[in-house]
């Protein structure tokens, strides 16, 4: 998902760019606004942090990117291009390195396993399962 922060600075195409480059292919592309309902299904296993309203806030707060990738091991390979969830940490030449402002605005998002994966298509893409 390429988020609120990264939309608004118009680095969407670039990011999309990016995603050819490296050899994914896009399954399903999207540009929607996530209601505050949904942000918080979404972000779920974040309740109760200090971070959760905060982070719901930001993914609500305008239009975002849905994607569904698809690569070998594909889910391991776009969170090696997106880097740390800080961007402090992130390497040189990944996506929140390059497109990311803060640990809170960090530019795009990645399923962090297969499972996950099919979660967030459910909620995210729920035309389509
Ligand atoms: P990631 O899987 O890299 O997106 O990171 P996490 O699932 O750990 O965190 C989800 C989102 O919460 C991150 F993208 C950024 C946000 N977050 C904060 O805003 N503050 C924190 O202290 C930790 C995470």
């Amino acid at each position: 998902m390429i988020k609120p922060d990264a939309m608004a600075a118009g680095h969407a195409k670039d990011i999309l760019a990016r995603i050819g480059k490296e050899g994914f292919s896009i399954a399903a592309q999207k540009e929607i606004t996530i209601e505050r309902a949904l942000a918080e299904k979404f972000y779920e296993e974040h309740k109760g942090k200090p971070f959760f309203e905060g982070l719901v806030a930001f993914i609500s707060s305008g239009p975002v990117t849905a994607l569904i990738l698809e690569k070998d091991n594909a889910v391991s390979s776009w969170r090696e291009l997106i880097g740390a969830t800080n961007p402090a940490d992130a390497a040189e030449n990944t996506l929140r390195k390059l497109y990311a402002i803060s640990l809170d605005n960090n530019a795009v998002h990645g399923s962090d396993a297969a499972d996950t994966a099919q979660r967030e298509i459910a909620l995210i893409f729920p035309e389509l399962v």
